[in-house]
């Protein structure tokens, strides 16, 4: 007999729930997560380079394999849910900091996940993605949209430092993250970035991508061009994206990327997204607003702003930029993008 008794002789309520647990039904009217409304945006957090940089020297004395084949150390804010077992910068995306060493080699292989790479600090190395090569100093951005082969090699004389974001946990969500080692094989071909670099040609001939940009590298003298002439938007920052020159979309397909530069201690106007962001400071220093919290920032700094939060940043005077990888695409497509100025932030 068990300890609640046989079934003729349980209370109602307990035989029912036992007749529940062994049809393996559940009653909806007692599960909260169905009946909450909206749950309030997690937190921003930010990993300053102050801390990190001596992590990340100390990263290249590891001797560990593992370690070595990808010195990567994770960003886990401490306000992100986790997905698939783990949690990532926000619940949505991950944001990696990459250490390599002059001399050292990233192996060849590709994945699901979306990544781009943001140099912090260091020159000289190069990511290789379906066998264009992409150069890689302070400020670039490279991407290794899903499936494309990717490897680094870093040439230079000091170690290099980077930041990786990726949408991981979208993919341990739904179950499509899968990895393959190299060597790269069927490598499709392609056209040099040169062929895309005059506004208003593409190159004819060559099969170009659909679903992600063909250009795997964005200098940041390119970045810095751009949004200097770009016209200042309605929230009184230049803006502009990494995008697809043969759609006009997002670099990838799933992370949407932006260089922003702020002036003045004015400060944007409130801003507030469904899509979550991992932000890189390249220059300048400032405060960003996410929600309650004021998050002071300066170069190489990394921050999330999470989705469903008032956000404005205000520069401490001078000219600051910061590189916005975002999933904003993720929501656009499934038709659940949100974006609003006003507020109260
Ligand atoms: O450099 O290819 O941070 O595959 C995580 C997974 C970097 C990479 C990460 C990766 C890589
Ligand atoms: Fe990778």
């Amino acid at each position: 007999m068990s300890a609640h008794g046989t079934a003729e002789t349980m209370p109602d309520e307990a035989r029912v729930r036992a007749a529940w647990a062994a049809a393996n039904v559940a009653p909806l009217w007692e599960n909260r997560a169905a009946h909450a409304g909206p749950t309030p945006p997690e937190r921003g957090f930010i990993w300053r380079w102050s801390q990190l940089e001596p992590l990340a020297a100390h990263a290249t004395t590891l001797r560990d394999m593992a370690a070595i084949e990808r010195r990567v150390l994770m960003l886990v804010s401490p306000h992100a849910t986790e997905v698939g077992g783990a949690a990532g910068s926000t619940t949505n995306l991950t944001g990696n900091i990459q250490i390599l060493k002059p001399g050292e080699k990233a192996r060849p292989h590709r994945h699901s996940m979306n990544a781009l790479r943001f140099v912090m600090k260091g020159e000289g190395a190069v990511t290789i993605v379906d066998g264009k090569e992409c150069p890689m100093a302070e400020g670039d951005l490279i991407t290794t949209p899903g499936w494309c082969w990717h490897e680094h090699e870093h040439r230079g004389k000091e170690p290099i430092v980077w930041l990786d974001v990726l949408d991981a946990s979208l993919h341990r969500y739904l179950g499509t993250a899968s990895f393959q080692p190299g060597p790269a094989n069927n490598v499709p071909a392609q056209a040099p970035d040169a062929a895309f670099s005059a506004p208003g040609f593409l190159p004819q001939g060559a099969e170009l991508p659909t679903g992600y940009s063909p250009l795997f590298c964005y200098p940041y003298a390119d970045a810095v061009k751009a949004v200097s002439a770009a016209p200042v938007g309605p929230d009184g920052a230049r803006r502009v994206r990494y995008s697809n020159p043969v759609t006009g979309g997002p670099c990838m397909s799933f992370l949407d990327c932006y260089m922003v530069e702020i002036e003045g201690k004015g400060g944007t106007v409130p801003f507030r997204t469904s899509a979550s962001a991992v932000v890189s400071v390249v220059e300048g220093a400032g405060v960003t607003r996410v929600g309650d919290d004021d998050i002071a920032w300066g170069p190489r700094d990394t921050f999330s702003m999470p989705h469903g939060n008032w956000i404005s940043h205000r520069s401490n005077g001078g000219k600051a930029r910061l590189m916005i990888a975002t999933d904003r695409e993720v929501f656009r497509r499934l038709d659940l993008l949100t974006e609003e100025f006003g507020g109260t932030a």
